[in-house]
Parts: structure tokens; sequence; C-alpha cells
């Protein structure tokens, strides 16, 4: 990312494409099954509530049904319980969507709740992600956001019941932040630490831990170099030892022993360009995990398979999984169809920049399967266009941009 980009935002809200995959959440407390969505917008005080007409999307493989849930500007979304009312909610930008008790013939309801104001900066709204965890020990997950501009890396503190408003608390200043992840360091099998990717190469590559309840400063910082190294990181357990390591497009650190005061040892094996989010997985299923990421403003999702030379020395060779579309500035991974692999879930970001490689190609949400071919991995694209719904176990897409949120219901247990 830099600073460029010109033109209004307005241009943004008559956009209906979809932008970036960021949430894939199985809803398995409604059991509903009702085929249309229903959303409220700006009008929640009066309380009326506008019923949004649902659009079939996906293919054969899987059908889903698109929700729009606001066509106005974000650029992230999160899924949590905000309310704890047992079901799942959708945090995106300026507001929270919180999920209502299902209606027999017309599906999920949603309420929109604006809980804050973000500045905007270019063309960007001053919020690159959302996390959501409870940082201060309440029970109600709070919100982690993080800006390239003026507010690099903060949480948002939820007020739960209270009737207070939200609370906006600094995590760090020192670097513009494009994204966090939420990862798990610890190895816990839980992801509760936070890690940034900073837009100043100059600043330390750190992670987050939450400090002791009712510290002073809820997070412990961890430097584990003096410098960052470019636009995408990722964690994974790269060497298969059961420690998660940190990926950089330059290289991965392996993990010691004692990932908070161990020395964490850089491996300078790839140079991967400028990705975005980098994911470790045995693609291939030889034993040894690979890594699966994208160039975040150009052309291009990859995986980098893992082999070991007569030496036992680690190399990565690259394989294209398709360059027919550009800005894959976020990729996740989920068992969309229920097959106990992986699938992958990406889309085009709309105006990741205005300038980059094919910014104004037409916008679309995808996911690709992993499938052998006369004997060679490929990766068969299926489009996830228009579509609907919760509530079934089926793995649900949410992605959100400049061109609005929308719900992906997949229907796949439904046929
Ligand atoms: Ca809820
Ligand atoms: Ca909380
Ligand atoms: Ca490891
Ligand atoms: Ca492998």
């Amino acid at each position: 990312m830099d600073h460029g980009g010109k033109g209004g935002r307005r241009q943004f809200l008559k956009s209906v494409g979809a932008g970036v995959p960021a949430a894939v959440f199985s809803n398995t407390r409604s059991k509903d099954t009702a085929r249309s969505g229903s959303v409220v917008t700006a009008e929640e005080e009066s309380g009326r509530y506008i019923h949004i007409a649902t659009v079939a999307a996906g293919d054969d493989a899987i059908p889903f049904r698109k929700h729009t849930l606001d066509l106005g500007i974000s650029e992230t979304v999160a899924v949590a319980d905000m309310n704890k009312d047992g079901r799942f909610d959708i945090i995106s930008g300026e507001n929270w969507y919180e999920q209502g008790p299902p209606e027999i013939g017309i599906g999920p309801r949603f309420i929109k709740h604006k809980f804050r104001d973000l500045p905007y900066t270019f063309d960007y709204q001053e919020n690159l992600s959302d996390l959501a965890i409870d940082v201060n020990g309440d029970g109600y997950p709070d919100i982690v956001s993080c800006s390239y501009w003026t507010k690099p890396l903060t949480w948002w503190e939820n007020p739960g019941r209270s009737g207070r408003p939200w609370r906006e608390h600094l995590i760090e200043s020192g670097s513009a932040v494009e994204f966090v992840f939420l990862v798990d360091i610890l190895n816990t099998g839980r992801p509760l630490q936070l890690l940034p990717q900073f837009g100043n190469r100059d600043f330390p590559l750190t992670w987050y831990e939450l400090a002791e309840r009712g510290a002073r400063d809820p997070w412990v910082r961890h430097a584990i170099s003096p410098r960052s190294y470019g636009h995408g990181i990722g964690v994974g357990d790269v060497n298969g030892d059961g420690r998660i390591d940190i990926v950089t497009p330059q290289g991965w650190f392996e993990a010691p022993p004692d990932p908070r005061n161990g020395q964490w040892v850089f491996h300078a094996e790839f140079e991967l360009g400028a990705t975005g989010f980098i994911h470790v997985e045995d693609v291939d299923g030889d034993g040894l995990p690979d890594l699966i990421t994208s160039l975040a403003h150009d052309y291009g999702i990859f995986w980098y398979e893992q082999k070991k030379d007569a030496l036992g020395n680690r190399v990565w060779t690259k394989h294209l999984i398709d360059n027919s579309w550009s800005q894959a500035h976020a990729l996740t991974l989920a068992d969309l169809n229920g097959d106990g692999q992986l699938e992958l879930i990406t889309g085009k970001r709309y105006y990741a920049h205005d300038h980059d490689p094919g910014a104004n190609e037409p916008l679309g949400v995808y996911w690709y399967e992993r499938m052998i071919v006369d004997g060679t991995l490929k990766w068969k694209r299926h489009v996830l266009d228009y579509s609907t719904r919760t509530g079934d176990g089926d793995q649900d897409v949410i992605v959100a941009g400049k061109s609005g949120l929308f719900l992906f219901e997949n229907l796949a247990s439904q046929r």
C-alpha cells in the first residue's frame, strides 16, 4: 500500500461488486432454513426492517445465496458474538450487525449498530483489519483495529450492556499497520496473540500477547527482529516441529522452544514479493508444509512447494494457482465443501490501489479446490458469485470492501 489515490468515495457507494474475503464462519446455533434474508439499515431507531432480496450465487459444486448487508464503504470484516446472545454477529467498519432470531420464511435478520466514527484518508476508511478478542476479560469481544494513517493499532472496548459508548485504546503508534492477524504463537490451540504487518520496515517485527488481567497495559510486546520484512505476513509450522513459525515475504522465522524469550532464527529462503496473507498448508500431502499466498497489488495467486535436497536443505518451488485477475489482497483457507480438505477463498479487492494492474477489471469472489489431473496437482477455480442464509453448519463466507458488505450463505447441505 502507498498513500496514493484520487477521487471521492461517493463513486464506490454505487458499486455492487464484492471486495475481499476476511471471514468465514459456521453458524451452528440457528436451525432456520428459510431462503431469504432481511437487514436493518440506517433507520434502526425507527424499527423499520428493510428486506433485502437475496441473489443466487456459486456454482454446481457449492450454491450460495448472497445477502447484501451494506453498500457503504468498509475495508474489513470480522465475526463474533458481540452481545453474548449465542448468535454470531458481524463487525465491519463503523458498524456491527446484530444477528436477530431467524424468522420463519424470511431467515436471519441483522440490525445495524453504528458504534464508532472512523476517519477517511484518500479513498480508504482508516480501518484495514478488525479482530474480535476479549481484551479486558469481561466476556464481551472487543475489537482490535489497524490503519495505515493516524491510528495504526488500537483496540475498541465493547461496553456490553452498560450503555456507555465504545472506548478506543492505543496499542502501538510507531508504524503504519496494513493488516493484523490473531495468531497462535504460544501454541495453545487458541489464536489469542496479535501479529501486525508493519508498513515501516525500520519498525521491529513484533507480536503482542495479552497481559495478566488487571495489568495497566493489557498488551505485552515481543519483538523478534529489529526490523520488518515488507508487504505480507503469515504464520504456520514451516518445519513441522509443532511450533508456530512466522512467515514474511523475505523468509521465515523459526520459533524457539520458548516463543517469549528464545531466539527466533531467520531463514532467508525465498522472496515472495509484495504478498497478501501467507498461509502454511501441506498442499500436496507429502508431509512437508507448503506456502499459499498472492501478489496483493498485482496478478497472481501461488503456492510454494517445500522440498528437501540431497543434503536435507529446504528448497522452495513456485507454482501458479491463478493469474487471470489481480488484487487478491486477502486469502483465507476453510473447508467449504466438507471434504476434510481446506479450500482457498479469495477475491479481487476493489481498488486495493486505484492504480494497480487490472484495478478497473471486474470484481469477483472465488474459491479454489485442489485436485489431481493427469497426475498433477491443479487448483480448480469456482466462482462464488451472487447468494444467502445461515444456521446449518455449512461454512458461509463474508466479504467486505469499498463496494460493500456481503454474506454468502453456503447452501450445500440444503440440496
Ligand atoms: Ca450475537
Ligand atoms: Ca471485552
Ligand atoms: Ca515450527
Ligand atoms: Ca507439501
